[in-house]
Parts: structure tokens; sequence; C-alpha cells
């Protein structure tokens, strides 16, 4: 090999490292913006079945109305739970639900994000305003759960607490038999 030819060569490689080079940044700059992407779009939407409602009117008409609040028995023979979280109560504050039952809970935030967990149970879901949370429940045992707000939401979290009240089957069956909304709020 003459030196020209090393010379030539040298530079074959270094144009061709250079050019690798530039194609490996390329690939790291584009899995970064990716990345950038996937994250902020992600966190501003959760990521399984999406149902939305808006906040500021849930209170005026629709499913999380004030009236339509509370448990309510399905003609299945399941159970719909519909309650809201806000700054810094559950409404309902008791929620009463049959033993050996599926229920359904489906819940939203007025404000705020919350969190529901049901003491001894792995009930546990986050309530996120615009977005209904909807989260399978399951009691065998009759007796009542404390459910505090599990999602920090500001001064007055610690005082955040609900109750899930498990009732008998048949005494559930009976108070639902005229197809209200029921709620062990004050009793
Ligand atoms: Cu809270």
């Amino acid at each position: 090999m003459s030196a020209q030819e090393s010379h030539d060569s040298a530079d074959v490689a270094a144009r061709v490292e250079r050019r690798w080079a530039t194609i490996s940044v390329i690939i790291i700059v584009v899995m970064a913006i990716v990345a950038a992407f996937a994250g902020i779009h992600q966190v501003t939407m959760p990521q399984a079945r999406v149902e939305i409602v808006d906040p500021s009117r849930l209170h005026l008409s629709g499913e999380f109305a004030e009236a339509n609040l509370g448990s309510v028995a399905e003609q299945d023979g399941s159970v719909t739970v519909r309650a809201i979280g806000q700054q810094y109560s559950f409404t309902p504050a008791c929620i009463l639900v049959p033993a050996a039952t599926p229920i359904t809970l489906r819940a939203t935030s007025a404000d705020v994000i919350h969190g529901i967990i049901v003491q001894g149970t792995n009930i546990n879901t986050m309530l996120v305003p615009g977005y209904v949370s909807n989260q399978a429940m399951r009691f065998d045992k009759t007796g009542d759960y404390v459910m505090p707000c599990q999602e920090f939401c500001s001064f007055g979290h610690e005082g955040m607490w609900g109750k899930v009240r498990v009732i008998d089957k048949a005494d559930f069956a009976a108070r639902a038999k005229n197809g209200g909304r029921l709620s062990c709020v004050g009793e």
C-alpha cells in the first residue's frame, strides 16, 4: 500500500465515521422527541378507556347531578354507585351497598385529583377532574369500611374521609325497591 492510498483510506474512514455519528445523533434526538411527546401526552390523559365529563357542570345535569348520586339497583342484579369527590369530602359521604353483589363504582372529581381507597380491600382508584373512573367492587362481609382520600388534594386532605357500609343483600333489595338512589348519609 502506498502512502497516498493509506491517506485516502484514512479520509474514507473519517467520512464514514462522521456520517454514522450524525445518523446516531439524529436517532437519539428523534427518540428523545418521541419520549417527550408520549410522556406529555399520556400524563394529561388516562391511558385506559376514556370517558369524559365536564367538571364545572357536574352538579347541574347529567349522570353526576346531585339527585343521581348514590347506589342504584340495576335490572341484572348488580348495583351501580355514583359518587363525586371534591375538596374536602365525598358525595355521598357514606356509600351504601349490598354484600355478595357485583358493584360498579362510577366516580369523578369536581375540582382537583382525589382518590378512593377502601380499607382492607384492593379497591383503589383516582378521581380525576374531567374523567369518569370505573371501579369494580364486591364485598363478601357486611360492615363499615373507611374510605379516605388517598391522593393529596391540598390543605384539607387529611380530613377527607368517606365510608362504605355493606349491608345484607335482602335489606338492600328492600330499600332499593322503589328505585331511588340510596346512601347511608345521616344514618
Ligand atoms: Cu381529596
